[in-house]
């Protein structure tokens, strides 16, 4: 299927005589293939002797079309998944990483029905505005050190989405996973992680990015944003570009980390940090605190002095960050 996509996508037309010959099939079942393809979305027209044509969608995130767009060497070049519609992209990458899908793997879809946040919670975002997708991570780090591959992917998108509005945007980290353009937040990221007591399987990294909302309903209207709003821009933004920069980027500082350790890594998270040396509110499971946000480790958890004076190292929970999506 693959072979005769890139055909499709490297030919403005095609004729089947060719498609046959190249992939020594009959014309039947080239047929056969082509109406699997348009039955997953892709647009294909039969135009007579001219012979088949894929219509260049302007932003759907078909497999052929961002391999297509791709510079990278891991990221999004191994399986990549996607249907029109699906519940989780995170859900759909754990099932393709415990059946072995390598480093690099991607879920992609077009409209996500169930997105999933933290800690049960949901994430928001019907239709094309949003860029939902889900990264496969098998990556050289110690076990301890696995949260540290969502703050690299926070850094990697943060970067993306500047490259990607022509700097004209800054884009902060609020630990560990959202991403704030002005006070209000344009993506999270949840990071699933299949580990044993020494070493990583892999991790399943979900971003999902605010693109092309124009507004937002209900208490998310006060604390979220999209990059159309931020930027004005008045068509609507392609997201699969997003995701191609977003890849580059997500390889570049994987490999620092990776080679270079929270040496390399560090300095890049903190210049984006909106949390490091602010007045924070601290929830976890067992309890509600009040501090200022002083650093990171070496495995990504957050050092945070209480108001007793005592540094405490917070792992998972929620910090909220004086100042920003409504915590005053
Ligand atoms: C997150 O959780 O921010 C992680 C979101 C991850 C979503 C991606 S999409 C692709 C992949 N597949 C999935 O199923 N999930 C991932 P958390 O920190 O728990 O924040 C959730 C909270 O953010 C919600 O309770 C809302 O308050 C808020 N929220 C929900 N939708 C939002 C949106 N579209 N924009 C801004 N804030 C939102």
């Amino acid at each position: 299927m693959e072979d005769l996509l890139s055909m499709l996508v490297a030919n403005e037309f095609i004729s089947g005589e060719t498609i046959c010959q190249s992939l020594s099939m009959t014309r039947a079942a080239v047929w056969k293939r082509i109406e699997k393809l348009r039955a997953e979305g892709y647009q294909i027209q039969a135009a007579g002797k001219r012979g088949y044509h894929l219509e260049p969608e302007h932003d759907v995130l078909l497999p052929a079309y961002v391999k297509k767009d791709l510079d990278t060497t891991w990221a999004g070049q191994a399986d990549i998944s996607y249907a029109p519609i699906v519940p989780s992209t995170n859900t759909a990458l754990k099932q393709m990483a415990n059946e072995g899908a390598p480093h690099g793997s991607l879920a992609l879809c077009d409209h996500q029905s169930q997105g999933r946040g933290r800690l049960g919670r949901s994430w928001e975002g019907a239709g094309s505005a949003l860029l939902a997708h889900s990264l496969l991570l098998r990556p050289s780090l110690p076990v301890e050190q696995a949260p540290l591959c969502t703050l690299a992917c926070a850094t990697a998108m943060a970067e993306a989405i500047e490259i990607f509005c022509d700097d004209t945007i800054s884009v902060g980290i609020k630990w560990p996973n959202d991403l704030i353009i002005n006070g209000k937040k344009c993506a999270g990221i949840l990071s699933e992680l299949s580990a044993d007591m020494d070493q990583i399987h892999h991790v399943v990294v979900g971003i999902g990015v605010n693109v092309n909302q124009n507004s937002f309903e209900g208490a998310l209207s006060q604390t979220a944003t999209s990059l159309r709003i931020e930027t004005k821009a008045k068509d609507s933004l392609c997201r699969r570009t997003l995701l191609t920069h977003y890849l580059s980027c997500m390889e570049k500082v994987m490999h620092i980390l990776e080679n270079q350790g929270m040496e390399g890594f560090a300095p890049l998270y903190q210049k984006r940090s909106v949390t490091l040396k602010q007045s924070v509110r601290v929830v976890t499971s067992q309890d509600e605190w009040i501090g200022t946000a002083q650093s990171i480790d070496d495995t990504g958890a957050l050092l945070v002095m209480d108001q007793q004076g005592t540094l405490r190292r917070v792992l998972a929970g929620d910090v909220s960050v004086r100042g920003l999506m409504g915590y005053c």
